[in-house]
């Protein structure tokens, strides 16, 4: 990452007031969560059909479940790294700001930001195929086929599956926040999962800034303003430090 890159994108950032923010999987890498895609990814040993549809969960809920639990054991023992801690202290900084989440791990909360729009839901929370009554729980000794408490019906893990929409109301937020946005920052993803890889150039033709932070490049490397390539935890700090 050249030092004149990450000044460019620090000052744009100085002067702009509505920063909206989307993260992935990569911002949750160094606090050890893995990632979908690329080496030591989960879709590395896992087919992604074979696992998060609501085909496969219909097929075998206690396979799926038996996923979603150890993922929830490795994410328990997580905690918020500096990209994290970095983007919590953007938003004291700039009240204009929405941060936007593929994260499904809670981690932006805990790292004290206020309220993420966790886009593909939240892998601490439990939804009930029979009444949709949506409970948390961090129990990590669950049964394969967790009970729905209210009606007794078949919960599953409340996340947005291939193939499932995401709730409305959030992705007119997100859409929202990425049109009225005049600077833009995508930190960790690949940028490949639609609707949100979309969000990024959305906020792009409305006439924001785009600043992208990742390990290599991406589909949006392209036609972002500046790249940023290297680790979030690294870099992050790093760009916001000046405010
Ligand atoms: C670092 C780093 C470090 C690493 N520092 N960087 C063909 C064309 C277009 C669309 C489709 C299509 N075929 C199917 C679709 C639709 C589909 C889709 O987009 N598929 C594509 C893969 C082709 N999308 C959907 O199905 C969505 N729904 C939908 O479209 O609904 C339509 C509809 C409308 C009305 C009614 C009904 C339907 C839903 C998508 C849901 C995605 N769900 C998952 C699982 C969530 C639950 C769970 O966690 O188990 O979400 S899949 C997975 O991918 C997860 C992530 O949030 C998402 C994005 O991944 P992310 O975050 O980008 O992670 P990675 O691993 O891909 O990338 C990590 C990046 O970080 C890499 O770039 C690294 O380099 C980088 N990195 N370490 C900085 N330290
Ligand atoms: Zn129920």
């Amino acid at each position: 990452m050249s030092s004149h890159d990450l000044d460019i994108a620090r000052r744009r950032l100085a002067a702009a007031q509505r920063v909206t923010v989307l993260t992935g999987a990569g911002v949750s890498a160094e606090s050890g969560v893995p990632t979908f895609r690329g080496a030591g990814g989960l879709w590395e040993n896992h087919r992604p059909e074979d696992l998060a549809t609501p085909q496969a969960f219909a097929r075998d809920p206690a396979l799926v479940w038996r996923w979603y639990q150890w993922r929830r054991g490795l994410i328990a023992q997580c905690r918020p790294n500096p990209a994290h801690v970095a983007l919590a202290g953007l938003e004291r900084n700039k009240p204009r700001c929405t941060l936007i989440t593929q994260n499904v791990d809670g981690l932006h909360r805990q790292a004290g930001s206020r309220d993420p729009l966790e886009i593909h839901g939240d892998i601490w929370r439990l939804r009930c195929l029979g009444c949709g009554r949506v409970w948390l729980s961090r129990d990590l000794g669950l049964p394969e086929r967790p009970a729905c408490p209210q009606c007794g019906g078949l919960a599953r893990p409340d996340v947005v599956w291939f193939g499932e929409a995401l709730d409305s109301a959030f992705l007119e937020k997100a859409w929202q926040a990425a049109r009225l946005a005049d600077y833009m920052l995508v930190a960790g993803t690949s940028a490949l999962v639609q609707p949100a890889a979309g969000l990024a150039a959305v906020a792009k033709e409305a006439g924001a800034f785009v600043v992208e932070v990742n390990l290599e490049p991406t589909p949006n490397s392209a036609w972002v303003d500046v790249s940023l390539f290297g680790k979030a935890g690294d870099i992050l700090p790093r760009l916001l430090e000046a405010l």
